[in-house]
């Protein structure tokens, strides 16, 4: 009878192995399997069996079944895993091709530094603040102390849209707009990011560019304010031994005015082609509000001072990135921009 029952399990295990697909191993589980399967068939015969054998040859019928069983299943498993992929080829999917990879974008060098500067400056308590490219001239030159016939106006050759409307030169109307909806509270501090338009075309000037500015307005607000401020944001940018100057210098929206200076960072202030053999660059615009700026949006020039700075981040850009010709930020050539 031990006999027998090895038999099926060769059997149906050779079967098993053959069949070329799932209603086929269907039926081989009913021929050894079902109620009326072989297997069950030679278990019907056990009733004449002595007490002493029937134990064992239970326990082999059960090692059939289980082995059969086994064998089923994966022949099961392998077979619809073999379906899928031939559906999938008649779909037209070739499942053995290697995978597209997938690029993972990255961020725009002047990304990067409006960024290093916006969290700088966030970390001083400063909020970021954001407004419109279209604007009116009164925002973009009036309330910035420029009247229609201040010669300061062609320091900023401005693409006009109509009399009243332009793009704007610099992001300072932002500062305007939110000083007229924030006064009369204190203290106002933010930083203004965002693209900024003037009539220039060459190696170091595009027609579009970025600024990121601030104002910082308060009570008691000074030019050691401003000078440790900016002091302190220069040696974050360009590394610990930058040295600063704060020059003199006019802005029509600040008195006094100060352009401020970093030590040359290719040469360190020894003077070399970069600095124009000076030993300094030019890296920003600065100064106390003027006290006709505070009035017209809302400010009593008598008991409120305030500070206020300008950069462009091209510029920062390239001097940080040794970066010598100003155009390439803006050909979007992957070679350029995989360096980031
Ligand atoms: C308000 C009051 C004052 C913003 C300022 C500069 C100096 C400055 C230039 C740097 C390089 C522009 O990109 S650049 O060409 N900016 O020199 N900007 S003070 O002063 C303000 C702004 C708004 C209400």
């Amino acid at each position: 009878m031990e006999e027998k029952l090895r038999n099926i399990d060769n059997e149906a295990g050779q079967a098993i192995a053959k069949a070329a697909g799932l209603e086929e191993l269907n039926e081989i589980r009913v021929k050894y399997l079902g109620k009326k399967g072989e297997l069950t068939q030679v278990l019907r015969g056990m009733g004449a069996l002595s007490a002493e054998e029937r134990p064992r040859i239970g326990q082999v019928a059960n090692e059939v079944r289980a082995s059969i069983d086994n064998q089923l299943s994966a022949r099961t498993a392998l077979l619809k895993e073999e379906a899928k992929g031939l559906r999938l080829k008649g779909e037209g999917i070739d499942v053995t091709l290697p995978g597209t990879p997938v690029l993972r974008g990255g961020k725009h060098p002047l990304t990067i530094v409006t960024e290093e500067i916006q969290t700088f400056f966030l970390g001083l308590g400063f909020s970021i603040a954001e407004g419109p490219e279209i604007e009116t001239d009164y925002y973009n030159f009036e309330a910035l102390n420029l009247p229609k016939d201040h010669p300061a106006r062609d320091m900023q050759d401005t693409f006009f849209i109509s009399e009243e409307t332009l793009l704007r030169t610099h992001t300072s109307p932002v500062q305007v707009r939110t000083m007229e909806k924030t006064a009369p509270k204190l203290p106002v501090k933010i930083i203004v990011p965002g693209k900024v338009y003037r009539r220039d075309d060459d190696a170091t000037h595009s027609p579009m560019f970025s600024q990121v500015e601030g104002l910082a307005i308060d009570r008691r607000i000074t030019f050691s304010d401003l000078k440790g401020t900016l002091d302190l944001f220069l040696r974050e940018m360009f590394g610990p031994k930058t040295k600063t100057r704060f020059r003199p210098s006019y802005f029509p929206f600040t008195e006094p005015s100060a352009e401020v200076d970093i030590s040359c960072v290719m040469c360190g202030g020894q003077g070399c082609r970069v600095c124009s053999h000076t030993g300094w660059l030019e890296i920003l615009g600065s100064g106390m509000v003027h006290p006709r700026v505070l009035e017209v949006s809302g400010y009593n020039s008598e008991e409120v001072t305030g500070f206020a700075f300008g950069m462009g981040v091209e510029r920062i850009t390239m001097l940080k990135y040794g970066i010598d010709d100003l155009r390439v930020l803006f050909e979007n050539d992957l070679r350029f921009l995989r360096q980031f």
